[in-house]
């Protein structure tokens, strides 16, 4: 049983919870916004479960003020969410959208009178879709424009946002958008989608002095997704495959943002497909920053293949019996097992983990209530894995639950539900679960 208690965390500790713009905003073509990738992707058939559109999602723009009660009530002192960069430059450069950036006011105002604090990411996957039809990440000048929207959010919020996090999980935006095709734009192709992650990794780089500019005492950072990958035998060849699959999974991200460029041995296997980097890149893209945002879902093993993609690798089904909705293995000691390794590789800045979760079939009973222990479960046995983290040495600032509620799951639609508080699509009503009420009892100690 998870035994780990509130008070065995720093005071200063952060607790929050995390949602995406397009995830739960709705509103997609109000006041303004225009489409994103992701709006375009999700019309086109066949690319979402269900055919799920992200239009409306859990409407969050005009349940503003219910949504920030929720978050009061589960008594988090943080709270993560992006901000759309096609509702603040519908066409993603030049004209700003006044009314965008009145919702994004409203909604860091709605969470400082509540005595919770903004985690402001920029980039969470919403590419404005002018900016795809011009060439998208793997074009150099789609980074200069990401600084351009850093430098008019920041001007605007910089005042009373203190976290900003460039980019969430350049490893999806870029290698699922670009090469496995899964995540808009939907494309396939191993030379653009490397291209894609220098170019995320650049406009990083290119944002974090900017973000200094703008805001005073600013805190930054990035968050990855991370995986510890293991092998699935013994076998000189197995071991080989999970060390390559590892170098683009993990290290091809930390490595070049810890100074020492992309690593060799992952280049090599690239071969023509590398990513042309222009002088200085390096440089810009290792730029100082205070914080390492890591999400945590699930660990990865993997064995030899010659036709398994770019690292000659492929992933094997766990054998195990406890698994999410996703089918994705519960492996909890896998969290401490990849901040000790990100320690002992990196000797990072503090590092917060700024999402995990899962989804269940949530079991809605007859009263109406959500009784869905296995998500507390879920929650309370990673704190206890963060919890051996920190005894192993690490420097942990916080703790983010995605999410504060069930959304538009990307690629699965609405199918796959992954809140603390339930929503009902057709009628947007809300309903805190048992893990929700859960997660706050944890948090009142
Ligand atoms: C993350 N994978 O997505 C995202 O940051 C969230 O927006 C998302 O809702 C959440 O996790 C749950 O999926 C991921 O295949 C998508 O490794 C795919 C993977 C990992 C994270």
């Amino acid at each position: 049983m998870p035994r780990s208690t509130r008070a065995q965390f720093p005071g200063d500790f952060r607790w929050g919870v995390s949602t995406s713009a397009l995830q739960i905003e709705g509103a997609s073509d109000i006041d303004g916004r225009r489409a994103s990738v992701w709006d375009s992707f999700a019309a086109e058939p066949g690319r979402i479960r269900n055919g799920d559109r992200p239009t409306l999602a859990c409407d969050h723009y005009h349940h503003l003020e219910e949504d920030l009660d929720l978050i009061k009530a589960l008594g988090v002192g943080a709270y993560r969410f992006s901000v759309s960069w096609p509702r603040i430059l519908p066409t993603g450069t030049g004209a700003v959208n006044e009314a965008g950036l009145v919702f994004y006011d409203r909604l860091v105002d709605g969470l400082l009178e509540r005595g919770v604090e903004p985690w402001l990411t920029l980039y969470h996957w919403d590419l404005p879709q002018p900016l795809e039809d011009a060439g998208g990440w793997p074009r150099r000048e789609t980074a200069l424009a990401f600084a351009d929207f850093a430098d008019v959010v920041s001007r605007r919020l910089g005042d009373r946002v203190k976290r900003w996090i460039t980019h969430n999980e350049p490893w999806c935006s870029t290698i699922k958008g670009y090469y496995e095709g899964e995540f808009a734009p939907g494309k396939r192709d191993l030379a653009a989608a490397m291209q894609a992650t220098h170019h995320v990794l650049l406009s990083h780089g290119l944002a974090l002095p900017v973000l200094r500019a703008n805001v005073a005492a600013a805190q930054c950072g990035i968050a990855l997704s991370l995986h510890p990958i293991h092998t699935a035998s013994d076998s000189e060849a197995d071991h080989l495959a999970a060390i390559r699959h590892d170098g683009l999974r993990n290290r091809w991200f930390l490595d070049p943002l810890h100074g020492r460029g992309y690593p060799e041995d992952v280049l090599r296997e690239l071969g023509t497909a590398a990513p042309d980097i222009v002088e200085g890149d390096l440089a810009t893209i290792a730029g100082k920053t205070d914080f390492l945002g890591i999400n945590y879902y699930f660990r990865e093993i993997v064995a030899n293949d010659p036709k398994g993609g770019p690292m000659r690798s492929r992933v094997v089904e766990p054998d195990a019996t406890d698994v999410t909705g996703f089918g994705w293995e519960v492996y909890p000691e896998g969290l401490t097992e990849l901040l000790l390794r990100v320690k002992r590789d990196y000797q990072p800045v503090p590092i917060a983990i700024t999402e995990n979760g899962a989804t269940y079939p949530d079991e809605v009973s007859a009263d109406g209530a959500i009784h869905d222990e296995r998500r507390a479960v879920y929650i309370h046995r990673h704190i206890d894995a963060l919890k051996a983290a920190m005894d192993g040495g690490v420097d942990l600032t916080g703790y983010f639950v995605w999410s504060l509620l069930d959304n538009f799951e990307w690629a699965e639609g609405y199918s796959k539900r992954f809140g603390l508080v339930h929503v009902d699509f057709p009628t947007q009503k809300r309903t805190m679960k048992d893990s929700g009420r859960w997660f706050t009892d944890f948090l009142k100690g």
